[in-house]
């Protein structure tokens, strides 16, 4: 694996590192409001004091920490491989290009030694799955890998209900940042409590602290709401989704394409306001995500 020298430093001096993802931009934005956001995204985390580490797999090695023209060319390059858990050994081996989900985030940041993760959403139980059996592998990963994803909740355009049962029975923590209620990424109201509201960044390190120094395998979930003023309405929001779910249908679209067909589908659907709010949502759990490395630096 790769690690960028100025990862690598911060690792070695205990200082704060955030990784991040590379799915969201090869296959959950479109070029160039991907590698823009990537780029707001790594800012915004070295605002707050730490070093962002974005993810991703060229010519079959792991690399962790791409610069800026790495991030540029996985955000228009074609052909880019969307990268879970099963795909890794075969992108290794063939030496392709590839971007990490959620689930593979997870595991070359836990290899290379870093706790907290920011992304947008995470996958879930799809609506339907009790037919399809479709439960993103993210939800398996936070089962076993250790680190902590910070995230805006579980898109709606998954069953939320049934994400929040499976991660009870993988024995996931699912925490909320200052609420009690599980926010629903581009909107902050699920209707759903989550396992425990966090008060604070300094709260969520004591959490990750006591995970980790108990041998409590496994990842936890700190889910942060979007804030108000970015959130899309709900009505026009579940509109979209249910328009977006009988197209994906219609077009007898399946597996690891469900994904980034919804999120483009609902883009175009609301005339990319949900794009926007997509955008705001990550970055502001970049902040979050970022004061929680720190916190965490300071006790572990
Ligand atoms: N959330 C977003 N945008 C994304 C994704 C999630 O806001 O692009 C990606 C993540 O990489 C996540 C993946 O791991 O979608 C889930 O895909 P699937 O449902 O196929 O497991
Ligand atoms: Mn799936």
């Amino acid at each position: 694996m790769k690690i960028n020298p100025e990862v690598l430093q911060a690792l070695k001096e205990n200082r704060p590192v955030v990784a991040l993802e590379s799915t969201i931009i090869s296959h959950g934005m479109p070029y160039p409001k991907n590698v823009e956001t990537a780029l707001k995204v790594e800012e915004t985390i070295r605002s707050h004091g730490a070093v962002p580490a974005t993810i991703g797999i060229i010519d079959g090695e792991p690399i962790v920490g791409m610069t800026p023209e790495e991030i540029e060319e996985f955000g228009k390059r074609k052909g880019v491989l969307k990268v879970s858990r099963r795909d890794l050994p075969v992108v290794y081996a063939k030496k392709l290009w590839g971007a990490t989900t959620v689930a593979t985030t997870m595991i070359i940041a836990n290899q290379a030694g870093i706790e907290v993760f920011v992304t947008g959403g995470i996958g879930g139980v799809h609506r339907g799955a009790t037919e399809t059996m479709d439960i993103s592998a993210d939800l398996q990963e936070l089962a076993k890998t250790n680190v902590t994803v910070v995230c805006a909740g579980a898109k709606a355009i998954l069953d939320l209900p049934l994400t929040l049962e499976y991660l009870e029975t993988m024995g996931v923590p699912v925490l909320g940042f200052k609420t009690e209620e599980l926010p629903a990424f581009y909107n902050s109201h699920s209707g759903l409590k989550v396992d425990y509201k966090v008060e604070s960044a300094y709260e969520m390190a004591k959490i990750i602290k006591a995970k980790r120094e108990n041998g409590l395998v496994g990842g936890i979930l700190l889910t942060n709401p979007i804030p108000e003023q970015y959130e899309m309405p709900k009505d026009v929001i579940d509109k979209a989704i249910d328009t977006a779910l009988k197209e994906m249908d219609k077009q007898g679209i399946k597996g690891k394409e469900c994904t980034p067909f919804l999120l483009k589908t609902i883009t175009d659907l609301t005339g990319g306001d949900s794009l926007e709010s997509n955008i705001k949502l990550v970055l502001n759990n970049a902040a979050v995500g970022s004061e929680v490395a720190k916190e965490y630096c300071k006790i572990k």
